[in-house]
């Protein structure tokens, strides 16, 4: 909102500043361009984001943080992890946004509204909508994990859709994308709760 103020400030200074007969002409041009960089400032900040920090689970020490943004029915997500063991490893929506348990098992299974079989994502034999997939932490046990869909949505009334409420999960092993109900990835090592 700073941001705004601001250039509302610098508009009317600029219409003072020109305020002489000769330069109203440049004032109004100018008075108009401060006005379309304000409506892209206030466009920027309609923006839905929200961020989470994910804490350590099941004496793991995995950490970091979460983002999720809504631009214009597209939802990135964001997450910088550290304290992982070096590979691969699964990331998921599950269903409850509640990691009070040591071992993330709070959060409950899978995020799956349209109940599908767990699979990979967007694959024809189906897939929830919280199987995001697996991710490759570095040497020193850092990933940035960026995935984006249409799928999902911040606070919105589709219940199919909305993303809020639901929990993030990081996990110890890897995905296989075939085992039922969850991709065998093991031990939940990291947790968040999506709450808006
Ligand atoms: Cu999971
Ligand atoms: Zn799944």
């Amino acid at each position: 909102m700073k941001k705004i103020i601001k250039f509302e400030l610098a508009a009317i200074a600029l219409v003072v500043m020109f305020s002489c007969k000769e330069a109203k002409k440049e004032a109004t041009d100018a008075a108009s361009e401060v006005e379309a960089v304000t409506e892209e400032v206030i466009e920027e900040v309609m923006a839905e984001r929200i961020t989470f920090m994910m804490e350590p689970k099941s004496d793991s020490y995995v950490k970091g943080e979460v983002t999720f943004t809504d631009d214009d029915g597209t939802v990135t997500m964001s997450a910088m992890l550290t304290g992982l063991t070096p590979g691969e490893h699964a990331i998921h929506i599950h269903q409850t946004a509640d990691c009070s348990s040591d071992d993330g098992k709070s959060t409950g299974g899978h995020w799956n509204p349209t109940n599908e079989p767990h699979g990979k994502w967007e694959a024809a034999e189906g897939y929830h909508k919280g199987d995001i997939g697996n991710f490759t932490a570095d040497a020193k046990g850092n990933a940035t994990v960026p995935f984006s869909t249409d799928q999902w949505c911040i606070g919105c009334d589709d219940e199919n859709k909305n993303i809020v409420g639901k929990a993030v999960i990081v996990h110890q092993g890897v995905d296989d994308f075939t085992s039922q109900p969850s991709g065998a990835a093991g031990a939940r090592v990291s947790c968040t709760g999506i709450i808006q």
